[in-house]
């Protein structure tokens, strides 16, 4: 920490003063310290912003204190679980000029819901309140402040990460906590790390030659097995958005060169981050990123800003654009699965979990055809991990490509097991499942391992990526934003599936949806964008513009829009 010490809006002796009458224990806390650390890291006046579906995020230069107090509420929590916790400098998808900020939980997951209301508390608080705010968030949690506290820190390639994550640097030392710095991470390995670091050892190492070694000696393993071999099932071209991806695939790459070769296009040399390429871009756009060449069926994917994120892509012979996304890899993951537990002879329970956004041809052909069990939860991955852990095998995916598989310990006792004792082909699914448990991330959905497990399992099932585009057809749909005062005024039920106000929202969307066949639609307020997302699907591409267009008017009308009327055409 460097600089001269700012003016403090409170008085560090009568907070002190106050401090002793609210309780003894808060002494533990350096509140004169806290007030002058924090007086460098001065809240804009006016600024409220909210720790949403994937933590705070905003321009680069409103979130120096909001980095600075993410710092301070890490060592909270890190005191409460006893445990190590990570925080992660990233605005994943977002333009190149904006930032954000996420806790990561002691087992990788995201931040525990009562804590990411602290978060909104602390990160809004004015200079004056910061104290109290902080003794609030302690006795309410019951923190014990005299318990050693960890953090581990990571972040992108933002111009502004680094500064961003010196910030938090601050706020955890000047709460006595002590802390890791990664440096540059995705965001996925740093949710890894913490997993590893909270589980003795037994997830994995928790450093980046750990990460390589586990997942490509998985990796490397499973493509042995492989009977298809040639160039074909061997080399990939990698959209890495600008991003992080670039540089950790490019680390990693030789650690699994033998089992596939990647090229990798978008990979921060010239272009910005996230322009025109990227995961969110692809999907949003259902185009190929700009500066990727691709033959026809050529196997394509792209990686969002900090790789947590894939989806896949290929041209085909009459030059058409196929987009294979979450709900496409998602099937692939579970078919494969399920077929792996049929040779093995075990009958675990299998379940996929989705969001609205997954297509209904998805679901359709998970249930009807799979016959594995679908499940629909509310958007952010949160919600999808936490529900994919009811199952012994878990498979997630949002529709944009983000998810992963959770395997129960029980399951991978039970599978250790499998590939020692059984015989012949039943050991060897065992020791493919085996192998696939360690090549995905259970602590979070991760670009880099789930591009691996796709590899792995296209080469091994010796599919083309028109033979896995094919397994079902996707229904044509429309995803648009309107723009409205509060889009708070939009609240839903039924995993988001309907509006329960504004009133008259759903009966109106509901009579649109009656006007096209196999037709769908639901509108949400956004988590990340001040924003009301607008999703239909129908029949045709015509019937599903249509749609969305007429809903959005809906709820231009019903929920208060501004500024222009929304037009038709995309
Ligand atoms: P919001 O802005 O709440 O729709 C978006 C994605 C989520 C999730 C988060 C976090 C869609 C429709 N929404 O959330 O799935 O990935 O960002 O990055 O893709
Ligand atoms: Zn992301």
């Amino acid at each position: 920490m460097g600089g001269e010490w700012g003016q403090s809006a409170i008085c560090p002796e009568s907070a002190q003063e106050w401090a002793i009458q609210v309780g003894q224990h808060l002494l533990d806390m350096d509140l004169g310290a806290i007030t002058k650390y924090s007086a460098l890291h001065a809240k804009p006046n006016g600024l409220i912003l909210q720790y949403g579906t994937a933590g705070f995020r905003t321009k680069a230069e409103h979130l120096d204190h909001v980095m600075f107090r993410m710092g301070l509420l890490a060592v909270l929590r890190s005191k409460q679980t006893k445990s190590t916790i990570g925080v992660m400098v990233t605005a994943s998808h977002n333009p190149e000029e904006d930032n954000g900020v996420k806790l990561v939980d002691p087992l990788g997951e995201m931040l525990a819901p009562s804590w990411e209301e602290h978060a909104t508390c602390l990160a809004n608080a004015e200079e004056q309140d910061m104290q109290r705010v902080l003794i609030d968030i302690s006795e309410k949690e019951a923190v014990n402040l005299q318990q050693d506290a960890f953090v581990v820190i990571g972040r992108d390639t933002r111009p502004s990460s680094e500064k961003l994550s010196q910030s938090v640097i601050d706020g955890v030392t000047v709460l006595g906590g002590q802390f890791h710095d990664y440096g540059l991470l995705t965001t996925p390995q740093l949710h890894y790390m913490v997993y590893c670091r909270n589980t003795g050892g037994r997830y994995g190492k928790a450093t980046i030659e750990g990460y390589y070694q586990k997942l490509s000696k998985a990796f490397v393993e499973l493509t042995k097995q492989a009977s298809c071999s040639g160039d074909e099932y061997r080399s990939l071209k990698v959209d890495c958005a600008n991003g992080i991806g670039a540089l950790k695939l490019r680390e990693m790459e030789h650690y699994f060169s033998q089992g596939l070769s990647v090229q990798l296009f978008n990979d921060g040399s010239k272009g910005k981050l996230n322009h025109l390429c990227g995961a969110d871009f692809v999907k949003s756009h259902q185009k190929p990123p700009q500066g990727m060449e691709i033959k026809s069926n050529e196997r394509c994917c792209s990686f969002d800003g900090d790789a947590d994120r894939i989806v896949y892509y290929y041209h085909d012979a009459d030059g058409h654009f196929h987009l294979i996304d979450g709900d496409k890899i998602a099937t692939l993951i579970s078919s494969f699965l399920k077929e792996l537990l049929v040779e093995i002879g075990e009958s675990l329970n299998i379940g996929v979990v989705q969001t609205a956004y997954a297509n209904g041809s998805s679901t359709r052909y998970l249930e009807e055809v799979m016959k594995v069990p679908v499940y629909c939860t509310k958007t952010g991955v949160k919600h999808l991990h936490h529900k994919a852990q009811e199952f012994d095998i878990g498979v997630y995916f949002e529709a944009n490509g983000h998810g992963t598989a959770l395997f129960s310990t029980a399951v991978e006792m039970k599978i250790k097991q499998s590939a020692e004792q059984l015989e012949d082909k039943k050991r060897k699914a065992a020791k493919m499942l085996e192998n696939i448990i360690d090549l995905f991330n259970q602590a979070a959905g991760d670009a880099i391992s789930d591009m691996l497990v796709i590899e792995a399992i296209l080469a091994l099932k010796g599919l083309t990526v028109q033979q896995w585009d094919a397994l079902y057809t996707d229904l044509p749909n429309r995803q648009l934003k309107v723009q409205v005062a509060d889009r708070r005024v939009i609240s839903t039920t039924n995993a988001e599936r309907q509006a329960v106000t504004p009133p008259g929202l759903q009966e109106a969307i509901n009579d649109l949806v009656k006007k096209y066949k196999l037709s769908r639609a639901f509108v949400r307020p956004s988590g990340t964008e001040d924003v009301v997302r607008v999703y239909a699907e129908a029949d045709s591409q015509e019937s599903a513009d249509h749609l969305a267009h007429e809903v959005s008017l809906a709820v231009f009308q019903l929920a208060g829009g501004i500024g222009e009327r929304p037009q038709p055409g995309f």
